[in-house]
C-alpha cells in the first residue's frame, strides 16, 4: 500500500498510537491519502476500544487519532484518479485520494469528530447515512447546515449510537457528486458481545455504484440517469475487483451498500447466505432466511453471512447480466443467425478494422483482441484457468481454500480441482435422443371412466 503522505502503512499505526502534543491537537488531524486501488489489510485498532476490523475490497480504512477520548478523522473531498481495472483509469471525485473514500470504522458508543476539507471546485456536504445523530450533523446542505464552500473545512461531531453498516455521501448536488464517485462506508462495531451480531472470521465490505464513461474518455457523464456502462464494486470492475479470499470453514460476513441508481441482486455460488443486518440494524433471528441471491435496493445496505464450507473459486456477482459487462454500449443489434459470408471483405476495403460480431452469439467477443480506444476496457474480459470468462462489471470470486492461513487475505491463485471433479467432454456413445412419434390427431372429447371409491360408475369427459 503506497501512501502519498509521508508515512507508510505501519507508521500510520504508530502515529495513531503515539500521544499527540497539545499544539498538534489544536491543528487538524493529518489527512491520510492513498493512491492505489489495492485492498489494504485490515487495520487493527491501535487506540480506542478493540474490534475485529473489516476488509474493504480495493479499499482501505481511514486512520484516526484519539483527542481526549474523541476519535478524530480527516476526510478530504477532492478530484481523484481511480483505476477501474488494469487498462482504465477514471477521473472521479472522491475522498482522500480514492473513490470510494476510505472506510470509517468506529465502535458503538464512540464519540466521533470528522473534519471535512473541501478541495472540489464546488460546495459539498457529507451525510452520514443511517446514523442517529443531532439534526444539525445530518449533513444535508441548505437544510441542516450551510454547504461546505470550496476550500473550506467543516467539522462534524456525534456519538456512534447503533452498531451496523452505514455509508457516507454528499447531500448537496448529489446527482453530480455521486455520479462522480463520492461515497464511502462506515462501520460501527458492537461494543462487547451483542446478542444479534456474531463474531466472524472474515468481514468484507464494498459499495455498489455505476458510471457512464464513453469509450476513450475518463470522466463520467453526470447527467446519465439509468443507462450506465460501468457497474462497479467499490469503483472497480471485473477483472479488477479483488477476490474474497477465505479459509475453508471460516464464518464470512459480506456488507454491501448500494449507492447506484438501480437495484442489484447479489448472487453467491456454492453457498447460501443469510441477511443478518441492514442499515436499520441487526435482523432478529426469527426474521432470517437463507438466500443465494440478495436484492439490494438503492440506498440500502445488506449484511450477508455464510460459512465457507466448499473449497473452490465461487462467483459473487450481480445477477443482472448487463451489470456483469463493461462499457461498449448495449445498443447492439442481435446478429444471431445472420449470414455475413462475403460481406466482410468488401466492408474491410472501406473500413479496415471492420469486424462481424454476434452471428453465433457474443461469446466470441470475450476472446477477441479488438482494437479499442485508449483507456477503454473490453466489454467482456478476464481469463480463468479454462479460458475467457466473458464477464465485466459487478463480478468477483470467493476463493475458499483449505490451506489459507487465518488472517491471510492474499489471493491464493486459481483453484486446483481434485481429479475427476470438473465438467468434461463426453466422449462415449451418444444415445439417440428419445422422441415420441408424431402425436395422433386430437379427438374433440375423450370419454373417461372413473371408478369412485364407493364402487359406483361415473362417466365423464
Ligand atoms: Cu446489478
Amino acid at each position: 500500500m503506497k501512501r502519498r503522505s509521508f508515512f507508510g502503512g505501519a507508521a500510520v499505526t504508530a502515529m495513531a498510537a503515539t500521544s499527540v502534543g497539545k499544539a498538534a491537537l489544536a491543528a487538524l488531524p493529518e489527512a491520510v491519502s492513498v493512491d492505489t486501488a489495492d485492498t489494504a489489510p485490515p487495520l487493527l485498532p491501535p487506540t480506542g476500544r478493540p474490534y475485529n476490523p473489516v476488509v474493504t475490497l480495493n479499499g482501505w480504512t481511514l486512520p484516526w487519532r484519539m483527542n481526549q477520548g474523541v476519535k478524530e478523522f480527516h476526510l478530504v473531498a477532492e478530484p481523484v484518479e481511480r483505476e477501474l481495472a488494469p487498462g482504465m483509469t477514471a477521473r472521479l471525485w472522491g475522498y482522500n485520494g480514492q473513490s470510494p473514500g476510505p472506510t470509517i470504522e468506529v465502535v458503538e458508543g464512540d464519540r466521533v469528530r470528522i473534519f471535512v476539507t473541501n478541495r472540489l471546485p464546488e460546495h459539498t456536504s457529507v451525510h452520514w447515512h443511517g446514523q442517529r445523530l443531532p439534526n444539525g450533523m445530518d449533513g444535508v446542505g441548505g437544510i441542516t447546515q450551510p454547504h461546505i464552500p470550496a476550500g473550506k473545512t467543516f467539522v462534524y461531531e456525534f456519538e456512534a449510537k447503533r452498531p451496523g453498516t452505514f455509508m457516507y455521501h454528499p447531500h448537496g448536488d448529489e446527482m453530480v457528486q455521486m455520479a462522480m464517485g463520492m461515497m464511502g462506508l462506515w462501520i460501527t462495531h458492537p461494543r462487547g458481545t451483542h446478542p444479534l451480531i456474531e463474531r466472524v472470521d472474515r468481514d468484507f465490505c464494498f459499495l455498489l455504484s455505476a458510471f457512464d464513461i464513453a469509450p476513450g474518455s475518463a470522466t463520467p457523464k453526470v447527467a446519465t440517469m439509468t443507462d450506465f456502462n460501468l457497474w462497479t464494486f467499490n469503483s472497480r470492475v471485473f477483472p479488477g475487483i479483488a477476490s474474497l479470499n477465505v479459509r475453508q470453514g471460516d464464518k464470512v460476513r459480506v456488507r454491501v451498500g448500494n449507492l447506484s441508481m438501480t437495484n442489484h441482486p447479489i448472487h453467491v455460488h456454492g453457498h447460501e447466505y443469510v441477511v443478518t443486518g441492514t442499515d436499520g440494524g441487526p435482523v432478529p433471528r426469527a426474521g432470517r432466511w437463507p438466500e443465494v441471491t440478495v436484492d439490494i435496493a438503492v440506498g440500502q445496505m445488506r449484511q450477508m453471512e455464510f460459512v465457507a464450507e466448499a473449497e473452490g473459486d465461487w462467483p459473487l456477482h450481480c445477477h443482472k447480466s448487463h451489470h456483469t459487462m463493461n462499457a461498449m454500449g448495449h445498443e447492439v443489434p442481435t446478429m444471431i443467425g445472420v449470414d455475413h459470408r462475403g460481406l466482410v471483405k468488401k466492408l474491410q476495403k472501406i473500413v479496415p478494422d471492420y469486424m462481424v460480431m454476434g452471428e453465433r452469439g457474443m461469446a466470441d467477443m470475450g476472446a477477441m483482441e479488438m482494437p479499442l480506444p485508449d483507456n477503454t476496457l473490453p466489454m467482456m474480459g478476464g481469463r480463468g484457468p479454462f479460458g475467457s470468462a466473458e464477464m465485466g462489471g459487478m463480478f468477483t470470486l470467493v476463493k475458499v481454500r483449505r490451506d489459507q492461513k487465518p488472517g491471510d487475505y492474499a489471493d491464493p491463485g486459481w483453484f486446483r480441482h481434485p481429479q475427476g471433479t470438473v465438467a468434461r467432454e463426453w466422449t462415449g456413445e451418444l444415445p439417440a435422443p428419445a422422441r415420441t412419434s408424431a402425436p395422433a390427431p386430437r379427438k374433440k372429447s375423450v370419454p373417461l371412466d372413473v371408478r369412485k371409491p364407493s364402487g359406483g360408475h361415473h362417466g365423464d369427459h
